[in-house]
């Protein structure tokens, strides 16, 4: 049996790590071995943290993009399990990312020595800005060039899947669908939530597929993308949160990300994806944006005190990365200073994402 490779595309913030966790957790209920591949531009990634946190095997690319350091995926898949490939590989891009068809999955087919079954690729959809770019909003938040992702993410997948549909109102859904239907026929869309599983065997079934899947092959500038990509300011960061007494480690995550949220809505900076994680021995909680309108969120409660935390902030947001760095270290300040503790940043890397130079581009 070859083992399963399946890619969740999706826009920063869509929810591909939490559709990835619930996959995960799927095929291991059926008693298979499962390993996922993270990806970002750079190192400390909450993803990693947030996945290997739920006892998930989880191998990494940091410092460039699956489509632009295939070997270094292929690599970290063959690293994957224990001296056996897995069963199922989960490998989520970055969300900025896209021509993924042409850049992964093809020479993944065409060019990778290790016979891999291919699933169909799927791409989330998030609604909270697909909505204002689908309806060809002005004021969707971003540029036309970083809608042009967007869009191109939507146009290459073999099905969409509309997630958050726990929160949406039935006409959202409905519209999200038209509108999809209509610009990109011949691509099933399917309404999941990846938070309750609403909608997760439809997925499942769709990702059992064969046939003609993986091969849609489509004109993408480059400058475009290049330009929409760096229109987004990037930050990650390692931060060790220590107090002489202790604190709530639920309560300090939320006091950060509500405060570069207010912080970000004054500089009309729109988030694609700000998360923080808090870890701790005994426990670890995280805590998202994923646009300015929709707020910060509790993603995961710890209901922890604790005396140290290791906090790793990674945000991706349409503004100056130096701008965006300062933001960072003065509210990490204020909250540390309201809460009465120390913070000694362990790394702290800020920029725009360089040009795509994909290693394949097989069409
Ligand atoms: N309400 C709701 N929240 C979701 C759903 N899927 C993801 N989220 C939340 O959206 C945020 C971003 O999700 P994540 O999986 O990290 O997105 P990614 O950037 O595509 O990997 C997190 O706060 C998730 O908890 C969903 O179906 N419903
Ligand atoms: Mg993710």
């Amino acid at each position: 049996m070859k083992p399963v490779y399946i890619m969740v595309g999706g826009f920063l913030g869509a929810g591909k790590t939490s559709t990835i966790a619930r996959l995960a957790r799927h095929y291991m209920g059926q008693g298979k071995k499962v390993g996922i591949v993270t990806n970002d531009q750079t190192t400390d990634l909450v993803d990693t943290q947030s996945l290997r946190s739920q006892g998930f095997d989880v191998g990494e690319v940091a410092g460039s993009c699956f489509c632009c350091n295939f070997d270094a995926l292929t690599s970290t898949v063959e690293h994957l399990g224990e001296g056996q490939l897995p069963d199922i590989i989960l490998a989520e891009p970055v969300g900025s990312c896209t021509d993924l068809v042409a850049t992964v999955i093809r020479p993944l087919t065409e060019v990778y020595g290790v016979p891999l079954d291919i699933a169909p690729y799927g791409v989330i959809l998030k609604p909270s800005h697909g909505l204002r770019i689908l309806r060809g909003e002005a004021t969707s938040g971003f540029s036309p060039k970083a809608n042009y992702i967007f869009r191109k993410q939507i146009e290459e997948a073999d099905f969409v899947v509309i997630n958050r549909i726990d929160e949406l109102s039935a006409a959202d859904v409905n519209e999200l669908q038209s509108l999809i239907e209509a610009e990109y026929p011949g691509r099933p869309v399917l309404r999941c939530s990846a938070k309750t599983g609403d909608g997760f065997s439809a997925l499942v079934e769709t990702l059992e597929l064969r046939g003609q899947f993986g091969q849609r092959m489509m004109e993408v500038d480059y400058d475009i993308y290049a330009e929409g990509e760096a229109e987004l300011g990037w930050l990650n960061s390692q931060v060790l949160v220590e107090s002489s007494a202790t604190f709530e480690l639920d309560a300090f995550l939320m006091a950060l990300i509500r405060r570069l949220h207010s912080r970000l809505v004054d500089a009309n900076a729109e988030a694609a994806h700000l998360k923080v994680i808090g870890l701790c021995d005994a426990s670890y909680a995280v805590a998202n944006l994923v646009s300015n309108t929709t707020g910060p969120e509790l993603s995961l409660a710890s209901g922890t005190r604790t005396t140290t935390a290791n906090v790793v902030v990674n945000a991706r947001v349409a503004i100056d990365p130096a701008i965006l760095e300062a933001m960072v270290r003065e509210e990490l300040a204020t909250v540390c200073s309201t809460f009465e503790a120390t913070q000694k940043v362990v790394s702290l890397q800020s920029f725009r994402p360089g040009r795509p130079v994909p290693t394949h581009r097989i069409l």
